[in-house]
C-alpha cells in the first residue's frame, strides 16, 4: 500500500493502539498534521509543548501504556526536553514525535533546526532520527517496544519533513528485534532462595515500595505478601499507592518528609525489602548511614540500580509482578508475626502528632482533607512542585495505584496542571484534582485556556502562600532566613486570572468558607479553581536536611 511518511505515522499510532496525542502543529510537522485530520484517534491542541509533553507523561502514567506527543522542529522540540527529562526519571513509556528540518536542509543551520536527537540523548530511554522512509516503520515500532518494556521510559523519533512528505509502500512488522535489546530475558533470581529466607527469618522486616511496583502492576502481590508476612510498608513518592495508605501496615513515604514511624523503621530494620525503588537522595538521605543494620533485598527490572546508590545484598533482576509471588509461595505455615516489632514502630506513631500548622490561618492539612473527602479513592490527583506537593505526600491517602500523579525524579514545577489535562483524558468523565503552589501555577497557566476549551473537569486547588515556599522554608532553615527572590507575591489575582480564562473560581477569605468554596468548585461541569490563601511562614514538616540520616528529623512536635 503507497502511503506518505505522515500517513505511515497515522497508521502505526493506529496500531499501537493509540486512542490520544497531544501536540502542536508547526511547519515540519503540517503535513503529520494533515493526515492527523483522518485518524481514527483523537488529537489534542495544547497551548505549550512542555505541556503536550507532561500530558501524555501523566495520560501513560494513569492508563499504564505509552502516552504520545508530537512537537515541530526547533522551539517546537526543544520545548519537550524539560517533559523528556520527566518521563525518564520517573521511567514512564513515552513516544515523542518531532518534526525535523528537511534531510536537504539538516547541517545548514536552516530554518528551525536544532539537534533535538542530540539534545535528547542523556535524557531519553533511546532516540531515533529517521533517515529515510524506509526506515520509519521499524523506527516508530521500536519507539512504542522500548518505551513500553523492560524499565519503560521515553522515546523520541525525530522525522524530517521530506520524509513525511515522500510516498512509498507501507509494511507495519508485526514484531521488531534489535540486537542486545532483551527486556523479557532480563531476569535473574539466583539469589531468590537466600533473600526468601532472609525476609522471612527477618525480627524487623520492612518493605519499601517504589514507583516500579505500581509500572510492574505488582501491587495486589505486595499486598499479599505484606498482610500475610505481617511486614510494615514505607512508600517512596512515586510508590504511593503501591500499598494502601489506609492500612495499619502503612508507614507512609520514606524520606526527606518522610513520617517519623517510616524513618525511624527503616532506619532501624535488619531486613529491608526494597521493591521497584531506585534509592534516590530524597528517599535516603545520607546514603551511607541508611538503614546500616539491614541486610538489603533489592528487586528490579533494571539491574543498573543494583549497587548504584544503596549496595543490594540480594539483587533479584526482573519483573516484580513475577517476583514477589515467588516470596509468597514460599512462605510455608503460619507467618513470623513481628509484634514486638509492629508494637515498637506504633509507639513511635503515639509519640508523634503529625505536624500540620503553625495555627495561623488555613490549615493545609485540612484543605487536603476536605478536597480528598470530596472524590472517590480511585479519582486521580496531580500536584505541582513544592511544600503543598510535600503536604499532599503525607496528608493525601493514596489507596489505588496510578493515581497519584507527581513529578518525582526532576520535580518540575509547571508538570500538575498538563498532568490533569492528560489525566482527564486518560479517565473521561471523572474528576481530576490538581493541587497546586502560587508558584507553579504560573509555570504552565496557559493550560488553563486548554482545558476550558475541552471543558475538563478540572479541580485546580492553590495554596497560595505568596511565596515560592518549598525554597523559601531552606532558606529559613539552612541559610539564615535570607529570603533572597522567594516572598514575591503575585502580583495578580489568581482568581481573576483564572476567571479571564473561563473558570469558575473562589477564593477562601477565610477558613470558615473553605467547605462552601469547596462544594461549589465540585459541583462545576467544567473546570474550577480554588484559592487558599496559607500563611507564608507555614513549613513542611517532618524534614530530614539534605544528606542528613533519616532517623534525625525536624519536627516540632517531637516529645
Ligand atoms: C521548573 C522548576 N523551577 C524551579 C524549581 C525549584 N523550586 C522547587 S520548589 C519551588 C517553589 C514552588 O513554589 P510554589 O509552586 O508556590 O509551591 P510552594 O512551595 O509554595 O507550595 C521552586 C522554585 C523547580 N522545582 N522546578
Amino acid at each position: 500500500m503507497q502511503l506518505t511518511g505522515a500517513q505511515m505515522i497515522v497508521r502505526a499510532l493506529e496500531a499501537e493502539g493509540v486512542e490520544h496525542v497531544f501536540g502542536i502543529p508547526g511547519g515540519s510537522v503540517i503535513s503529520l498534521y494533515d493526515a492527523l485530520g483522518d485518524a481514527s484517534f483523537q488529537t489534542i491542541l495544547t497551548r505549550h509543548e512542555q505541556a503536550a509533553v507532561h500530558a501524555a507523561d501523566s495520560y501513560a502514567r494513569v492508563r499504564g501504556r505509552t502516552g504520545v506527543c508530537i512537537a515541530t522542529s526547533g522551539p517546537g522540540a526543544t520545548n519537550i526536553i524539560t517533559g523528556l527529562a520527566n518521563a525518564h526519571m520517573d521511567s514512564v513509556p513515552l513516544v515523542a514525535v518531532t518534526g525535523q528540518a528537511a534531510t536537504s536542509v539538516i547541517g545548514t543551520d536552516g530554518f528551525q533546526e536544532a539537534d533535538i536527537f542530540g539534545c535528547s540523548l542523556p535524557l531519553v530511554k533511546h532516540s531515533f532520527l529517521v533517515h529515510s522512509l524506509k526506515e520509519l516503520p521499524r523506527a516508530l515500532k521500536g519507539a512504542f517496544l522500548i518505551a513500553s518494556t523492560g524499565r519503560p521510559g521515553p522515546v523520541l523519533v525525530d522525522i524530517p519533513s521530506d520524509i513525511q512528505k515522500a510516498s512509498g509502500e507501507f509494511e507495519y512488522p508485526e514484531e521488531i528485534h534489535f540486537p542486545g535489546y532483551d527486556p523479557e530475558g532480563n531476569q535473574d533470581l539466583s539469589c531468590l532462595e537466600e533473600a526468601v529466607k532472609t525476609l522471612f527469618e527477618a525480627s524487623r522486616p520492612v518493605i519499601i515500595a517504589g514507583g516500579g511496583t505500581i509500572i510492574s502492576e505488582a501491587s495486589g502481590e505486595l499486598f499479599t505478601l505484606a498482610t500475610e508476612a505481617q511486614i510494615p510498608v514505607a512508600t517512596t513518592l512515586m510508590g504511593k499507592g503501591a500499598f494502601p495508605e489506609d492500612h495499619p501496615l502503612s508507614l507512609g513515604m520514606l524520606g526527606m518528609h518522610g513520617t517519623p514511624w517510616a524513618n525511624t523503621a527503616v532506619s532501624g530494620a535488619d531486613v529491608i525489602l526494597a521493591a521497584g525503588v531506585r534509592f534516590s537522595d530524597r528517599s535516603t538521605g545520607d546514603r551511607k548511614q541508611f538503614a546500616s543494620g539491614a541486610r538489603i533485598i533489592h528487586a528490579d527490572i533494571d539491574k543498573a540500580e543494583f549497587g548504584k546508590n544503596v549496595n543490594a545484598d540480594f539483587p533479584l533482576l526482573g519483573h516484580l509482578s513475577r517476583i514477589l509471588p515467588e516470596f509468597h509461595k514460599r512462605l510455608s505455615g503460619p507467618a513470623k508475626h513481628h509484634e514486638q516489632w509492629l508494637e515498637e514502630i506504633g509507639k513511635v506513631r503515639e509519640s508523634y502528632a503529625l505536624y500540620e500548622t503553625s495555627g495561623s490561618g488555613l490549615n493545609p492539612a485540612e484543605v487536603i482533607r476536605g478536597v480528598r473527602s470530596r472524590v472517590a479513592p480511585e479519582d486521580l490527583v496531580t500536584t505541582e512542585v513544592g511544600q503543598h506537593q510535600m503536604w499532599a505526600a503525607l496528608h493525601w491517602k493514596t489507596t489505588v495505584p496510578r493515581t497519584f500523579i507527581t513529578s518525582g525524579g526532576l520535580g518540575t514545577m509547571g508538570y500538575g496542571l498538563p498532568a490533569a489535562i492528560g489525566a482527564a483524558f486518560a479517565r473521561p468523565g471523572r474528576p481530576v484534582t490538581c493541587l497546586s503552589g502560587d508558584g507553579s501555577f504560573f509555570m504552565n497557566v496557559q493550560e488553563l485556556e486548554t482545558c476550558v476549551r475541552f471543558g475538563l473537569p478540572v479541580r485546580v486547588i492553590v495554596f497560595n502562600n505568596g511565596s515560592l515556599g518549598m525554597v523559601r522554608q531552606w532558606q529559613e532553615l539552612f541559610w539564615n532566613k535570607r529570603y533572597i527572590q522567594t516572598c514575591e507575591e503575585p502580583a495578580c489575582s489568581i482568581s481573576r486570572v483564572a476567571r479571564a480564562f473561563g473558570l469558575s473560581t473562589w477564593t477562601v477569605l477565610d477558613p470558615s468558607q473553605l467547605e462552601e468554596a469547596l462544594d461549589g468548585a465540585f459541583a462545576v461541569e467544567g473546570p474550577s479553581l480554588v484559592e487558599c490563601p496559607i500563611a507564608t511562614e507555614e513549613m513542611v514538616y517532618p524534614m530530614v536536611p539534605a544528606g542528613g540520616r533519616l532517623d534525625r528529623f525536624l519536627h516540632p512536635s517531637k516529645s
